[in-house]
């Protein structure tokens, strides 16, 4: 059903039924698509607003990316006819809108490009799409080859529907000049202003045809006509009509008639993307529509994201997670930190723990976006909900309620970028803000620390607002006297992390400073929220605290356990206890759920966060990212076994029951899987497909500084490996401030851990006097 090929650069199903959902995704800085196995496409581009070319046939409200995304017949997406002219017979490839049970089925998602091969009717054909590395244009090969040994009369009809374009206007129509079908629209406007602003965008969609097709449609009602998409009328006759669309609908659908020699092949290429105007689609087409152009754009696009390799490969007993860690996650983080998850105002927490990842892949990209980041601190030291990008962008959706948490991620970000560089000078760096402050990183590190400190009620708790970071948590405190109970060691943490930055860059004042700030909001936690076995979530406006042992649903949340165990608000008993009921309230077959019972109904002194389907993103899910703070917890402090499990349940697999369940494939993490196993047990591990999620940096960041140990830190790199208790042994090769450290981990039996570097037993686990551009082979002995 589903493994991995070449060696684990991609990923193949074979079954276009079994994981109907399923698919992979490819981006690049301007644009990114999501594919699933069936054909069904999400693309979006940046003009720089997301954008986009393609569209849902009727009026569709503009969102951010939504997780468990529902397609339908009509939904854009890729989709080629075969139709054997003889018979009459049709299919589809890759399997949507006609949905033959085809003889054939084979899904491949790669690092570098979507594929599929489907064989029916004694024909094969492999689709191929592939991005450029900075223009907004999809890339398509179709090979159609004969294996019937005869020969063959076919119809081979892409079918790209464009979708409903605009109320205001939209045609489409076949431009021989331009060489395929080109959609025309209007972005549709009242305001008179809107019109000067609207001028630039990219109102046209073409398909663009290597090879000038025998005929063509381009009204998509014609196409479709009564026969519906599985038999549309366009293909009853012998060739499209070569119809237009006025007002109508739009698609391209262009028909290809070929007669295949007994065992010949045709290869066919196309382009679909967004344009200004006809030079810019006659600019594209030279460009890249060309057996060299595609080519050339290959070799571009897979160095482009080879270029976010990541600074580890691992081999472990588990090859399926090896396989993850080694080509997938760090794919996944460059990603995130390469384009900011496509926003032009990306939420300040995601922008920072985007960023984060982006330490172990091109940590001057993090060093820029921290100095971008803190240019937009205010005069108070609080950090906006959003960073903006662009001139001219503006604070959207979520980005326009208040959330009290921003000032946590910089020193989180910070102690990544640090540890992996060293870079200490970056702390006496000025930074402009807006209002013309000029401050260096630390004052402004400072600053954010201070406005934590303060913005806190008499009990020395956190204010909530309306949300920390979990953003639908937005009635605990919208009355301004709710506080987060989350926050408040999470601020802890955010205070011990900045003392230990200080006191490593010789601030010691400011260390001791802010390890008794920090003392004191773990102490505020323990007074206030400690609930006899964990930390109570929050307590709410009308001063009642949640996430208890009294509440029916919501009683324990994960992540005031996590960062209590990280901000040392948690004795070593209180650990044990919190631990016990993590496993016996939280943990389930797919991961650990972000906290249980999830809620049935509103609870209007909590938020919409209880609105959400019980089990379904923040309302009690399997929420990686809230699973990936809680191993980092586990492997800070020495649980590695656990931390191990639960990392590992974060990938799809390897058994085929949990595949089926998760319906994914083990190509990405997704933000959350379905909680809720108790109640719906049905539904309980489907993943969201949504691969935009924190999860991505933090998972990494476990894998190379927990699993693996390979820390840095100011001298050097901390060697600390923490194998789960059955693994015998672990090989990992990291790349460390230009130095390449080849790391084998083996279970002796050794009465304690021994560290050798090239050969030489150290005293401290610790590799000091790093030489770029040197080798190292450590060798760790566990007991
Ligand atoms: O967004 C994420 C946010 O991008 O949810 C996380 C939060 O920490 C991230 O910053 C947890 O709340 O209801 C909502 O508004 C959702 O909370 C979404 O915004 C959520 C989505 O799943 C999108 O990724």
């Amino acid at each position: 059903l589903l493994g991995p090929i070449d060696g684990g650069e991609r990923y193949e199903l074979t079954s276009p039924t079994a994981l109907p959902l399923a698919g992979g995704f490819l981006w690049n800085r301007r644009m990114m698509i999501q594919m699933t196995c069936r054909g069904y496409a999400t693309a979006q581009f940046m003009q720089p607003e997301p954008a986009k070319y393609a569209h849902a046939p009727n009026l569709e409200a503009k969102t951010f990316m939504q997780p468990e995304q529902a397609y339908y017949a009509h939904h854009p997406g890729r989709f080629v006819y075969l139709r054997d002219d003889d018979t009459g017979e049709l299919f589809s490839a890759p399997y949507e809108p006609v949905r033959a049970k085809v003889d054939g089925f084979r899904f491949i998602t790669g690092r570098h490009e979507l594929g599929w091969v489907v064989e029916h009717l004694g024909l094969r054909i492999e689709m191929q799409l592939m991005l450029p590395t900075d223009d907004v244009v999809e890339l398509w090969t179709v090979r159609v080859t004969n294996l019937s040994g005869r020969p063959r009369r076919v119809s081979v009809v892409p079918y790209f529907p464009f979708g409903y374009m605009s109320w205001m206007n939209q045609s489409a129509e076949y431009r021989a000049d331009l060489g395929g079908v080109v959609a025309s629209s209007i972005t549709p406007y009242q305001k008179v202003a809107d019109y000067f602003k609207n001028q630039h965008l990219k109102d046209k969609t073409y398909f663009l045809c290597e090879r000038a097709p025998d005929a063509w449609e381009a009204a998509q009602a014609a196409f479709e006509g009564e026969g519906g998409l599985h038999a549309p009328s366009g293909l009853a006759a012998p060739l499209l009509a070569n119809g237009d669309a006025r007002y109508e609908t739009p698609a391209a659908a262009v028909q290809y008639r070929l007669a295949l020699g007994a065992t010949q092949s045709e290869t066919l290429r196309f382009l679909f993307g967004p344009a200004l105007d006809d030079a810019e689609i006659a600019q594209v087409r030279a460009t890249y529509l060309s057996e060299a152009g595609f080519e050339r754009t290959r070799a571009a696009y897979a160095a482009y994201v080879d270029s976010g390799r990541g600074c580890v490969q691992i081999e472990t007993p588990d090859a399926a997670f090896d396989n993850f860690i080694n080509h997938w996650l760090p794919r996944q983080v460059f990603y995130h930190g390469d384009v900011n998850r496509l926003s032009t105002d990306p939420q300040t927490r995601n922008y920072l723990q985007d960023n984060l990842g982006m330490a172990y892949i091109a940590p001057e990209v993090t060093r820029k976006a921290l100095l971008h980041a803190l240019s937009q601190q205010a005069a108070t030291g609080a950090m906006p909900d959003g960073i903006l990008l662009v001139e001219g962008a503006e604070l959207k959706y979520i980005n326009q309620v208040p959330h009290t948490d921003h000032c946590v991620w910089l020193p989180v970000c910070l102690q990544g970028y640090l540890d992996e560089t060293g870079d200490y000078a970056l702390l006496d760096v000025m930074v402009t803000d807006t209002s013309g402050a000029v401050l260096s990183v630390a004052e402004r590190l400072e600053r954010a620390m201070g406005w934590l400190y303060q913005d806190r009620d008499a009990r020395g708790l956190s204010f909530i607002a309306q949300g920390d970071w979990c953003d639908p948590m937005n009635m605990v405190g919208y009355k301004g006297k709710g506080v987060s109970g989350w926050l408040t060691v999470a601020a802890a943490y955010a205070m011990l992390l900045w003392a230990g930055i200080a006191e490593a860059a010789g601030r010691n004042e400011a260390a001791t400073r802010w390890r008794a700030s920090s003392a004191q909001l773990n102490a505020a936690a323990n007074r206030h929220l400690w609930d006899g076995a964990w930390f109570a979530r929050g307590i709410t406006d009308n001063n009642v605290p949640f996430g208890i042992q009294s509440d029916i649903e919501g009683r324990i949340y994960l992540n005031p356990q996590s960062w209590a165990m990280l901000s040392g608000a948690a004795s070593p008993a209180q650990r044990a206890s919190m631990l016990q009921e993590i496993e016996s309230q939280l943990e389930t077959p797919h991961g650990v759920a972000m906290f249980n019972p999830p809620y049935s109904r509103m609870r209007d002194d909590v938020g919409r966060v209880t609105q959400k389907h019980p089990g379904s993103a923040e309302n009690g899910a399997v929420y990686n990212h809230a699973a990936s703070f809680y191993i980092f917890a586990l492997y800070e402090t020495g649980e590695s076994h656990r931390a191990y499990k639960l990392l590992r349940q974060m990938i799809p697999g390897p058994d085929e029951a949990d595949v089926l369940q998760r319906g994914q494939m083990p190509v990405f993490i997704p933000n959350y899987y379905r909680g809720a196993h108790k109640q719906y047990p049905r539904t309980a591990g489907r993943s969201s497909q949504l691969f935009n999620t924190g999860t991505a940096a933090w998972a990494y960041r476990c894998v190379i500084e927990g699993l693996c140990g390979l820390r840095g830190c100011r001298d050097g790199l901390r060697i600390e490996p923490q194998l789960p208790d059955n693994w015998p042994s672990l090989r990992a090769v990291r790349q460390f401030r230009g130095a390449q450290v080849e790391l084998q981990v083996r279970r002796t039996g050794v009465p304690q851990r021994l560290v050798r570097v090239d050969g030489v037993l150290q005293a401290q686990p610790v590799l000091t006097g790093l030489v770029a551009g040197r080798v190292y082979k450590v060798e760790v002995e566990l007991p």
